[in-house]
């Protein structure tokens, strides 16, 4: 079937009330490091070796310096909704008084996407902590909720009645198994123990940003998780599939549904940790009802007792990332894969929403991430990046799948709007659906961006 074809089909299948919509985060595209203050992900970027190809923050998109132009990419995609998250140490320098000039930015962000007939949608948190927060402890501090309500409270304050849907947090499992648990993102600790505690305290922050929130009225406080599907490939592998499981997947939810830690996890971490940072009270915060939930899905995660599948090469998937796995298992990955070594089946895309509705029963879902980094080539001014179309193509059509069956989906964000840092895999990596030429800043659209605008606009 041509591509045209695939994507009327498509086209046909998304309901008028659906929300179709591309994301981006503060570090990853803003530049403009001077204008604010330090966040972990500077400093992080300043230790040699961290990021593959010596990137910094700046200029990365230069987005701070081409707000407009970029609000008029958005609005000329036509899409219904922009998810981007705000540089805490942008509007409160060092947790210390408000920056004018940081607020005003997002204000200008938030006005430039509703002039356009954009709804915005602020993620609070995607991993740019400031400095002298970490320098504290960061997500360890037992205060961190603390710091978390203050900066939520003053964010709520300036956007909430601007704001269409607000996110606590963007996927506290990286946060706390690539930064704290291992050395893969900033801070880098290296502590897998402070994996599993650093992974508490980020949801009882999620708990008290969310009362803050509520506390603001603002529409439609919730959060973002990176959930995926883990698949056993024989049975000498269900054990470290489960526990897989638990630490990607069921721990966040368990905790949004009221279930608390469960018992198995806490007996299979025992030799790690003794999980008495836990209180009772906060769990019960921690577990208010949230208006939406946003799954950001890449790719399967699969294990195998046998040594017959390719091991993957990729981030993410290495058991240092999940402390207490049982031994005696890989990580397996099935072609074909993305440049970030990821493997494309969109059918777990579809497992993933299902699975996550029976865990999480009754909160309307968005997928606010997919995507793929591919080895795209500029070619007299065009970008025909084939694979990444054919990527939007099956997962667009396995979220409905979800949706056919029964899942509350709500609605899809592309990653990335455009180009940026994929974090410490530096510029390299592209995952945008523009690309950004990082010598002169032009933005070109690629034929995916072409597919997102076909979609958005013809509904
Ligand atoms: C997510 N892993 O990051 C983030 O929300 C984005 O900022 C990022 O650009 C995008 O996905 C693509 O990577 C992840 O190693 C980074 O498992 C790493 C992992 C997962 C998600």
């Amino acid at each position: 079937m041509s591509e045209d074809t695939r994507a009327s089909q498509l086209l046909e299948r998304i309901p008028s009330e659906f929300t179709l919509g591309v994301a981006t985060a503060s570090w990853q595209i803003e530049g403009d490091s001077k204008g604010r203050g330090s966040s972990i992900w500077d400093d992080f970027a300043a230790v040699p070796g961290n990021i593959k190809d010596g990137t910094t923050a700046d200029p990365a998109c230069d987005h701070v310096n081409r707000l407009t132009e970029d609000l008029d990419i958005l609005g000329d995609l036509g899409v219904d909704a922009y998810r981007f998250s705000v540089s805490w140490p942008r509007v409160m320098p060092g947790h210390q008084a408000p920056s004018s000039n940081g607020i005003d930015f997002y204000n200008r962000l938030i006005d430039g996407l509703l002039e356009r007939n954009i709804k915005p949608v602020l993620t609070a948190y995607h991993w740019d902590l400031p400095s002298e927060l970490e320098a504290k402890g960061g997500w360890l501090n037992k205060d961190i909720h603390n710091y978390f309500a203050e900066y939520v409270d003053l964010l709520a304050k300036n956007y909430g009645d601007r704001v269409d849907r607000w996110a606590t947090f963007n996927e506290p499992w990286v946060s706390a198994y690539l930064g704290y648990a291992t050395k893969m993102h900033a801070p880098g600790l290296g502590v897998p123990a402070a994996g599993l505690e650093s992974a508490y305290r980020l949801m009882a922050a999620h708990g008290t940003g969310m009362s803050v929130l509520r506390d603001h009225n603002v529409r439609s406080p919730g959060l973002v998780l990176n959930l995926t599907t883990v698949i056993a490939e024989d049975d000498g592998a269900k054990a470290a599939r489960d526990h897989i499981d638990s630490l990607q997947n069921h721990f966040w939810l368990d905790l949004l549904a009221g279930r608390g830690v469960s018992a198995e996890l806490m007996q299979r971490t025992r030799d790690i940790t003794d999980w008495s940072f836990v209180d009772q009270g906060e769990l019960a915060n921690i577990a208010q009802p949230v208006d939406w939930l946003g799954i950001n899905y890449y790719t399967p995660i699969r294990v195998t007792s046998e040594a017959t599948l390719a091991e993957p090469n990729a981030q993410g998937q290495d058991f240092s990332l999940y402390p207490g796995t049982p031994s005696g298992v890989k990580m397996a990955s099935r072609d074909p894969r993305t440049e970030m070594g990821w493997e494309i089946y969109a059918p777990a895309m579809t497992s993933t929403l299902l699975q996550t509705s029976e865990r999480l029963p009754n909160v309307p879902l968005f997928i606010t991430e997919n995507g793929g980094a591919f080895d795209d080539k500029l070619v007299d001014g065009e970008i025909h990046d084939q694979g990444r179309v054919d990527y939007y193509l099956s997962h667009i059509a396995a979220a409905l799948d979800a949706k056919d069956q029964g899942v509350d989906l709500r609605g899809y964000f592309a990653w990335s709007m455009m180009d940026n840092i994929e974090w410490a895999e530096g510029l390299e990596k592209r995952f945008g659906i523009y690309y950004v030429d990082p010598l002169n800043q032009e933005r070109i659209a690629k034929d995916s961006a072409k597919l997102i605008q076909y979609l958005a606009r013809n509904r």
